[in-house]
């Protein structure tokens, strides 16, 4: 009984310590720099488009994002860079409602032969 509490620390530590090294690992990585909406963050607007922004210039052809929400997969069209080491494409339909939404993406970058993946949450919470 006497040592299931420090048992109980040691396994919460190692898991903090986890996923912290995790995070950070995992931020000091990737190659999305940021993103609009951008990620865990509440819109007060329903968004049109997503933009998402990169280490360098990705190649169209090869990327790929997908939004995912209440209403499921939405269709999203016209998938181009603005030329500032983004991503962009148009939120076609359904539209946004309130809820959580979650972005992936995979992209191959003309200066890089790998391919790079990941996924981030919005929120959309337009009604008070
Ligand atoms: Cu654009």
């Amino acid at each position: 009984m006497v040592t299931t509490i420090p048992r109980v620390n040691v396994v919460v530590t190692v898991l903090f310590i986890f996923v912290f090294t995790g995070c950070s690992l995992r931020e000091s990585m990737s190659p999305l720099l940021g993103s609009e909406p951008e990620a865990g963050s509440i819109a007060d607007r329903i968004p049109r488009t997503l933009r998402l922004y990169f280490k360098s210039l990705p190649n169209v052809d090869l990327s790929n994002v997908s939004l995912s929400g209440p209403a499921g997969a939405y269709a999203l069209r016209g998938l181009h860079t603005m030329g500032e080491d983004d991503l962009m494409v148009e939120i076609y339909r359904p539209m946004l409602v309130d809820g959580e939404y979650r972005v992936e993406w995979e992209v191959k970058f003309n200066d890089d032969r790998a391919t790079a993946s990941g996924e981030y949450d919005f929120s959309v919470r337009v009604t008070p």
